[in-house]
């Protein structure tokens, strides 16, 4: 009887099964009702992959556009290591299927393992995404070496804040769409004793979602406000408010709230300056910002805490996910390689309406986002400006890319303010040949 069951049921099920075996027969009829996905895997047996084939007839989304029925009888019933399916993958961009003119993603990893076992679907996904780059040929380079930047100080008449972002898993531990109470709490354990070791001016402390007061709450949002989080449409990988459950569909449809606010909080140093959410959508994003426009500052404190964090959790015996193709390994594809998000907000009134404002920003790679919310992007004369890739340039390339890019939005600026033309420069060439 055991037997039969624990065959056909997954990893933490069966663990509570068993366990129940133990108390006696009588507890079989009543586990089997409780465990959900039994039920499901047990069914879906029933059917052929044909008959499980999501409707995605209205859907503008990567996964969409990839997935054939083909690459669906091959993959609905593989499993990853930690029995993460592709049905969970997809599950996200099949209950949002995205906008006629805003293309999202519309898959998320469950582990490190969904984007070897799931490869089918997500290669020609990042294909998709990151504008050619072939994750089975190519290479992916990082370089965190903040001294090789140049011209990394914008005008502050025109730049009013400077921020670099990116995310770091940790090897072992399910993705936060498919990690267990347990996995989430053991992310925030490993990472928190780690930081606990930062020192000099990234010393600093960790806030618990769960424990803080109000008072630590008001703090917080003072500080966080000023990164200003706004919903990317682009993306399942949104930034967004630290302090409310997602409400997102993006994120509810990819598992992502399940539990909130257990586990989850933010550190920061005592400057404010270096700040680390833990199990929001990635198990960590790491930020250093600060107001003005010093970038060149901000990315050299970003690569001496990302490394430092790093050695940190080496030393107790954990890494980060990365390979050579894929870089630094996160839930969402679309932040696959350095996950790194350079951004400033700066002030355009003139250039932001000249009808070549978008052109400009297209051939120099960055984009665009409203600095109060997405409504405001029509509106305001502040923007916040970042690059648009993530996979196949280095961080160090990509951060040069969004000085070299700001700086020439600035001069357009300039020269409109003084009455004179501006130039549409050619197209930033997206992979070195
Ligand atoms: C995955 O499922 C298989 C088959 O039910 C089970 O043997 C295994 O322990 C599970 N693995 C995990 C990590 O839950
Ligand atoms: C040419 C032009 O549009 N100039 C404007 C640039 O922006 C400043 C500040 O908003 C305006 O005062 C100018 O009229």
């Amino acid at each position: 009887m055991a037997n039969s069951f624990t065959r056909l049921i997954s990893g933490r099920n069966r663990a509570v099964l068993l366990a129940g075996l133990g108390a006696g027969t009588m507890a079989t009829g009543f586990l089997l009702s409780e465990s959900g996905s039994l039920s499901a895997d047990t069914k879906k047996k029933l059917y052929p992959p044909s008959a499980d084939y999501p409707d995605l007839r209205k859907h503008n989304n990567c996964m969409a556009a990839a997935l054939t029925p083909a690459i669906y009888a091959k993959l609905r019933d593989q499993v990853t290591p930690n029995n993460w399916t592709l049905d969970q993958c997809i599950q996200t961009g099949v209950d949002n299927p995205g906008h006629p003119f805003i293309k999202t993603v519309g898959c998320v990893a469950g582990d490190e393992e969904s984007y070897e076992v799931f490869s089918d679907l997500f290669t020609p996904v990042i294909v998709d995404r990151h504008n050619g780059y072939d994750p089975k040929i190519m290479k992916h380079p990082t370089d965190l070496d903040a001294s090789k930047i140049t011209n990394g100080v914008f005008d502050e008449k025109y730049v009013l804040s400077s921020r670099v972002r990116t995310g770091r898993s940790i090897r072992g531990l399910s993705l936060p769409p498919a990690c267990s109470r347990a996995e989430r709490r053991e992310v925030e354990r490993v990472v928190v004793t780690a930081l606990a070791g930062l020192k000099d001016d990234l010393t600093g402390r960790y806030y618990s979602l769960g424990d803080m007061t109000e008072h630590e709450q008001q703090q917080l949002i003072d500080v966080t406000s000023f990164i200003t989080r706004h919903v990317s449409p682009h993306s399942c990988c949104q930034d967004h408010f630290l302090f409310d459950k997602p409400i997102s569909p993006l994120l509810t449809s990819a598992f992502m709230a399940r539990d909130w606010p257990d586990a989850r909080g933010i550190w920061h140093n005592n400057e404010k300056t270096f700040l680390i959410w833990i199990n929001e959508e990635d198990h960590t994003r790491v930020i250093s910002m600060e107001k003005g426009g010093n970038m060149k500052r901000v990315f050299e404190r970003f690569c001496r805490g990302l490394k430092q964090v790093e050695h940190l959790i080496q030393e107790r015996g954990w890494e980060f996910m990365w390979n050579e193709h894929l870089g630094y390994i996160l839930t969402c594809p679309s932040n696959l390689g350095t996950g790194l998000r350079a951004g400033v907000h700066v002030r355009l009134p003139n250039l932001s309406k000249d009808p070549r404002f978008s052109k400009l920003l297209n051939n120099l790679r960055l984009q665009k986002r409203g600095t109060g919310g997405v409504d405001t992007a029509a509106t305001g004369d502040t923007f916040d400006i970042s690059n648009n890739d993530r996979l196949g340039k280095s961080e160090v390339e990509l951060v040069q890319l969004l000085i070299d890019g700001v700086n020439y939005l600035i001069d357009c600026e300039k020269k409109l303010e003084k009455g004179q033309d501006i130039k549409v420069p050619a197209p930033v060439l997206q992979f070195k040949k």
